[in-house]
């Protein structure tokens, strides 16, 4: 019996030796070592031993396991090195191969307008202010000298949620907002962008909703000269150091003087082209004093206090100055249109 399990365990570390995979391993310590091994058998013969046999034999059978067990999980764990080794051999990696380009977003051509012209006044002091999308009448209209029934109001056709609420059609609530906040005490420096609806319908200039930018200053001597300066040097910042700006009287129920105001036309400088409709100008934007009735309203004393106001449309300004024939190419998210304004 001794020599049966010698020459179990010489054939065995044989076999162990000459396993080229982990599969041919396993199938060795199965046959060996498993319930059905040779080695089990061996010692179910040991009932037939004698007593001093016995433990003698029992302990040679562990020898002999154990020594074939050892073995194989060294040859196991060289044999699972070599596969390591061999994967990395051929998964090289080229760490000279140039990089897969990222794909960078660029700013929606609208957000990016706003973007400059609120940087452009943040340069000069301004502030900016926020307010709501959903509008009392009181805030759109009534606060801005437009009384329930001022026939004014047929020019922003509005869209009513109630009789008391609208969603905005302009920005200039934020302004009689701000004035209220700042309880007749001046100075008052502010931008409000933000989002506006009318009931206007669509064409190449006209969206049904649309961005706006209010610009509002209220302090004690404020004047018309503080008005055309401002908007001087914003026409500059934006469309070119040698453009001129021009004023023609207008009409606004919250500002008094009220006008519009021109652009020398950055396409032909002035001398008439398609794009100024041969007038040399192009209108950007409404403005005026604020009224004294609207400073009153919001507690100012307007015989301390006054103050400008003016209005633009970041979707018209950014059409000139891009030469973008349609309103609408802002509002279809045509990525073919949107990637030719890319970031600076
Ligand atoms: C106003 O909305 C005044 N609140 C502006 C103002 C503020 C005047 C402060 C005086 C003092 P107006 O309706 O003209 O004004 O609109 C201002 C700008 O919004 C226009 O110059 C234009 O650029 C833009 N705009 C008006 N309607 C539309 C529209 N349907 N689609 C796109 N842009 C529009």
């Amino acid at each position: 019996m001794q020599e049966q399990l010698k020459q179990l365990q010489t054939e065995a570390l044989e076999k162990v030796e000459q396993a080229q995979d982990l599969k041919a391993l396993n199938d060795i310590r199965v046959a060996y070592l498993g319930k059905k091994g040779p080695i089990t058998e061996v010692l179910r013969g040991m009932g037939k031993l004698s007593a001093e046999e016995r433990p003698v034999m029992g302990a040679l059978a562990n020898e002999v396991r154990e020594a074939i067990a050892t073995a194989i999980s060294t040859k196991q764990e060289h044999l699972e090195q070599v596969a390591v080794e061999e994967k990395l051999s051929k998964e090289t990696i080229d760490v000279t191969l140039p990089g897969r380009p990222v794909k960078v977003g660029n700013h929606h051509p609208i957000t990016a307008v706003v973007e400059e012209i609120e940087d452009l006044f943040l340069g000069m002091g301004y502030q900016i202010a926020e307010g709501p999308e959903v509008e009392t009448d009181y805030f759109n209209f009534e606060a801005l000298n437009l009384p329930k029934g001022h026939p004014a109001r047929d020019m922003q056709d509005s869209f009513y949620i109630t009789e008391e609420l609208l969603l905005r059609t302009h920005t200039s609530p934020v302004q009689a907002r701000t004035m209220q906040e700042h309880k007749g005490q001046g100075p008052v420096k502010i931008i409000c962008p933000g989002k506006v609806y009318r009931r206007d319908s669509d064409d190449a200039t006209h969206s049904h909703q649309f961005t706006q930018i209010e610009g509002l200053v209220v302090d004690e001597s404020i004047s018309m000269s503080d008005l055309k300066g401002t908007l001087e040097v914003f026409a500059k910042k934006m469309f070119g150091e040698e453009r001129e700006i021009r004023l023609r009287p207008s009409f606004f129920p919250f500002t008094e003087p009220s006008v519009e105001v021109d652009v020398s036309c950055f396409s032909c400088g002035g001398k008439g082209c398609n794009v100024c409709k041969k007038t040399g100008w192009i209108e950007i934007l409404g403005a005026g004093m604020v009224h004294p009735n609207v400073l009153e309203m919001a507690g100012f004393d307007s015989k301390k206090y006054s103050g400008f106001a003016f209005g633009m449309g970041p979707e018209r300004i950014a059409m000139l100055k891009y030469g973008i024939d349609d309103i609408r190419h802002f509002y279809t998210d045509d990525v073919r249109f949107l990637k030719q304004f890319k970031r600076a």
